[in-house]
């Protein structure tokens, strides 16, 4: 008898397959999976415009909220910006480091597991 292991079979059943069933305990476990943090640093050479431009376009904030999470990178270090699955990160990640490189700006922004 062939059994998902979602199938809680505790004893057993008169399926008649002619086999011998015997009780399962497995459970099987759904795992979230799991977040990471995505980051923007500060540096001293990248304009406030162009950082407020980047939560704006690629992390869907309007002008007011991309304002203060720029300032709050400008005077922290660095905030959090989104949390995300590992691709979507990823994808955040490259398009704000791509957007950097073709403006030849430092802006640094990274993941990292929550
Ligand atoms: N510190 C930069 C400046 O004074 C502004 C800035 C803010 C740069 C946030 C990066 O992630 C950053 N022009």
């Amino acid at each position: 008898m062939l059994m998902s292991p979602n199938l809680h079979m505790m004893s057993g059943s008169k399926d008649d397959d002619g086999d011998i069933d015997v009780a399962l305990k497995t459970r099987a476990r759904t795992k979230r999976p799991p977040l990471y943090k995505v980051m923007l640093l500060n540096d001293d050479y990248t304009p406030m415009e162009f950082v407020v431009m980047v939560l704006e376009r690629f992390f869907g904030m309007n002008h007011s909220q991309a304002y203060d999470i720029m300032i709050t990178v400008h005077k922290k270090g660095l905030a959090v910006v989104g949390v995300f699955s590992h691709e979507i990160a990823e994808t955040k990640v490259t398009q704000v480091m791509d957007a950097a490189r073709r403006h030849e700006h430092p802006l640094q922004c990274t993941m990292e597991k929550e």
